[in-house]
C-alpha cells in the first residue's frame, strides 16, 4: 500500500474502526491476488488520491465559465485542465468529462441524437457488447430500437468470429438506423473504425464508438483511433485508460458537441463529481506521458502471451486470439464440463480474479457461460511481463484441471501471494 493510503487508513482506524476495517481488508485482497478481469486496472497514487481530495465538496452545475452556483473558479480550471488533456490525449476538438460512468455518457448521447423510439444498430448482445447497446430492460432497449449485426459464425471461416462487416452493412442498408455503433466489451479483435463510417455514410446515420475498453490503447496508438471516423466517441476512465471510474464523450463537430453538452447536463445528470473531474485530469496527464504509450504495448503484448500460453494447454481461443487487452476463452476444449461459472468462483478461490462470460453462440445460460473473459491491463500495471504470463497460464490451468480441488485452491494462492510481494501495487 502506498505511504498516504497507510497514514490515511491508520486515521481512519481511530475515526471508525469499522470502516477503515473493511477498506484495509479490500487494500490486503488486491495487493494478495492476480486481477484479470478486462474492465479493471489499478490506479496510481497520484490518481487515487485526486479523488479524495476537497473538490467533493462543491456543486459546480453547468460548465467551465457557466455555472449555476458561485465559487467554482477552481472547478473551472480543474475541469478546462481534464478536457483540455482528454482533447490531446485523443486528438478531437471537443471532451464532456463529466459522465458519472460509460453507461452515462452513452445515454447522454442517445438523447443528444435520437428521438424515442429512433433505431440504432448495435453488434449481437450476447456475442460482446454492452448493455447500454440495447438490452431490453435498458434505457437503450426500452427507449429506442435496436437492430443487431452479428459475428461471423462459420468455423470454417479464417475470420470466425470476428465482425462481419458485409453482414453488419446489410443489416443498416435494410433498417436505416439512426446511429450505428461499434465497440464493445467482449470482442478480442482490432475494430476496423474507417469500415464502419463508410456503411454509416452511406446509409445516412452517425456513427458513435464506444472506446470504454480499448480507450488507453486508442490513445497511445497499440490500437487504430476511432477519430477521424467516428461522430462521436464514449468511453470509461477506469479500463486501459487507468483512470478513475468514470465516463467521458468526445467530437470534432462542435453541434454535435453542443446538443451532448446539453443532453448530459441538465439531460442525464446533475452535479457533476468534482474530484473525479481532478482525478481525471492527472489520469490524462499520466496518460500523456511517454510510459503509457509503453505500458499500453506492454498491455497488448501480455495479452497476446496469455493468449498463446492458454492456447498451448488446449484451451480455445473465441476469434482464435486477441490483438487488444482481452480474451475470450472457450472452456469446453480444455473440459466438455466446464463452465464460466464454476471457473470463476475456482480462480477466485486461488486468487486469481477473472469474469465468466458468454462465447459467441454459447449454449449455456449467461449465469453458467462457457467462457471466461481475461484481460491483461491490471497484470501489466504491476510490472508482468509476457514471461509471467506462461507462470499465470499453468495456475488458471492447475485450478481448472484439479475441479477447484480445495487443496489445489489454497496452494495456488499461497504461491501467488507470495509471487505478488515482487509485483507491488502503486509502484508506478
Ligand atoms: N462492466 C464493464 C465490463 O466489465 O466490461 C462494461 O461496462
Amino acid at each position: 500500500m502506498d505511504e498516504l493510503s497507510r497514514t490515511f487508513l491508520s486515521q481512519l482506524a481511530a475515526h471508525d474502526p469499522q470502516a477503515a476495517d473493511i477498506i484495509t481488508r479490500e487494500a490486503r485482497r488486491q495487493e494478495t491476488t492476480l486481477e484479470l478481469i478486462a474492465s479493471e486496472n489499478h490506479v496510481s497514487t497520484m490518481v487515487m488520491h485526486a479523488m479524495g481530495t476537497c473538490l467533493t465538496n462543491k456543486y459546480a452545475e453547468g460548465y467551465p465559465g457557466a455555472r449555476y452556483y458561485g465559487g467554482c473558479e477552481f472547478h473551472d480550471q480543474i475541469e478546462n485542465l481534464a478536457r483540455e488533456r482528454a482533447r490531446q490525449l485523443f486528438g478531437c476538438r471537443f471532451a464532456n468529462v463529466q459522465p458519472h460512468s460509460g453507461a452515462q455518457a452513452n445515454m447522454a448521447v442517445f438523447m443528444a441524437m435520437l428521438e424515442l423510439g429512433d433505431s440504432f444498430a448495435s453488434l449481437v448482445l450476447k456475442d460482446g457488447g454492452h448493455l447500454s447497446h440495447g438490452m431490453k430492460i435498458n434505457f437503450s432497449g426500452r427507449y429506442f430500437k435496436p437492430v443487431h449485426y452479428p459475428l461471423i459464425y462459420d468455423a470454417s471461416s479464417p475470420r470466425f468470429e470476428h465482425i462481419d462487416y458485409d453482414a453488419m452493412r446489410a443489416v443498416c442498408l435494410e433498417h436505416k438506423p439512426k446511429m450505428i455503433l461499434c465497440g464493445y466489451s467482449a470482442y478480442p479483435r482490432t475494430i476496423d473504425f474507417a469500415k464502419f463510417r463508410a456503411v454509416a455514410d452511406e446509409c445516412g446515420a452517425i456513427l458513435m464508438a464506444d472506446i470504454a475498453h480499448i480507450a488507453g490503447l486508442c490513445a497511445t496508438g497499440a490500437h487504430p483511433s476511432p477519430f477521424p471516423h467516428a461522430h462521436i466517441v464514449t468511453t470509461t476512465t477506469h479500463k486501459t485508460l487507468r483512470g478513475p471510474r468514470g465516463g467521458l464523450i468526445m467530437t470534432n463537430d462542435e453541434e454535435i458537441a453542443k446538443k451532448i453538452d446539453k443532453a448530459l447536463f441538465p439531460g442525464v445528470q446533475g452535479g457533476p463529481l468534482m474530484h473525479i473531474i481532478a482525478s481525471k485530469a492527472v489520469a490524462f496527464g499520466e496518460a500523456l506521458q511517454p510510459s503509457f504509450k509503453d505500458y499500453s504495448n506492454q498491455v497488448v503484448k501480455n495479452a497476446r502471451a496469455l493468449a498463446g500460453a492458454l492456447a498451448e494447454r488446449n484451451y480455445r481461443l473465441c476469434s482464435g486470439g486477441t490483438d487488444n487487452h482481452l480474451m475470450l476463452v472457450d472452456l469446453r476444449q480444455r473440459d466438455e464440463n466446464l463452465t464460466g461459472a464454476d471457473a470463476e468462483k475456482w480462480l477466485e478461490s486461488a486468487g486469481i480474479i477473472t469474469n465468466k462470460n458468454g462465447i459467441p453462440n454459447d449454449p449455456r445460460p449467461p449465469r453458467v457461460t462457457s467462457g471466461l473473459r481475461l484481460g491483461s491491463p491490471a497484470l501489466t500495471t504491476r510490472g508482468l511481463k509476457e514471461g509471467e504470463m506462461q507462470q499465470v497460464a499453468e495456475w488458471i490451468d492447475r485450478v481448472l484441471g484439479s475441479a477447484g480441488d480445495a487443496a489445489t485452491c489454497e496452494k495456488v494462492r499461497g504461491e501467488i501471494a507470495e509471487f505478488c510481494t515482487k509485483f507491488p501495487l502503486n509502484a508506478h
